[in-house]
């Protein structure tokens, strides 16, 4: 399909660019844009075979050590050179919304960790505003489940939390043993503003929230790419 096609101009882009910047350490994102992205790794067995790689999520870590490749714990690293990921939604201020995939807070901690930000994205995920097409993920600690989502309703926002859709009956865990809390703010928000909000209701682990995180997105269509630079 054309979106299908999109994210495969994406990743071979940011492939490209992983290649000329010669990381030693390469952060890798979870998602099916990032998927595309770590088959194409083998194509350059020769040139990674000293990288090493850490994932944000055991999925990523699964796909990308199967394929021979060196993983390493994030516990051991406390800086990476180039960090790879996809998003949900980017608005033209290159903000985010991340945490599709249940992942955003490791996400956020790599690409924090990271010198050169680079995500790769289909030119669906393009929008005016954040929160046009997707809620803003939260996650947060089971214990503090019901706490923060009576607060995040007085604070006006619909709140759902994520359940399983097959394979287990009940909420989304994240591999950092949150549970994921969809929220839709009422009206248009400053996503900076926003970020402080949840973030400082206690039990809010973080947010699918990526504000001036992104050095380079790439953005793939049927034909081309744009790369949008910070
Ligand atoms: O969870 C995330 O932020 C991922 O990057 C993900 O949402 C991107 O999803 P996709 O590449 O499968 O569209």
């Amino acid at each position: 399909s054309d979106v299908d096609i999109a994210k495969q101009k994406a990743a071979e882009e940011a492939l490209k660019r992983v290649l000329s910047l010669k990381p030693r350490i390469l952060g890798v994102g979870t998602g099916s844009t990032v998927d595309v992205f770590i088959d194409m790794l083998p194509r350059f067995e020769k040139e990674l075979r000293n990288v090493t790689f850490v994932c944000v999520s055991l999925y990523s870590a699964y796909r990308v050590a199967q394929k021979g490749f060196n993983v390493s714990q994030l516990s051991v690293v406390s800086e990476v050179d180039v960090y790879v990921d996809g998003a949900d939604e980017i608005d033209s201020n290159m903000n985010m919304i991340k945490g599709g995939g249940g992942a955003s807070t490791l996400e956020k901690i790599v690409a924090y960790a990271s010198r050169y930000k680079i995500f790769i994205v289909d030119y669906t995920k393009l929008v005016k505003r954040l929160g046009e097409k997707h809620s803003i993920p939260v996650e947060v600690l089971p214990e503090a489940l019901n706490v923060v989502y009576k607060k995040l309703k007085e604070l006006g926002f619909e709140v759902s939390i994520r359940m399983v859709k097959s394979g287990k009956y009940g909420f989304v865990v994240s591999d950092t043993r949150g549970v994921i809390l969809d929220v839709k703010p009422s009206t248009d928000f400053d996503p900076k503003e926003l970020e402080l909000i949840l973030k400082r209701i206690p039990g809010v682990v973080e947010t699918g929230l990526f504000v001036d995180m992104a050095d380079e997105i790439i953005v793939g269509y049927p034909d081309r790419v744009e790369v949008l630079r910070r």
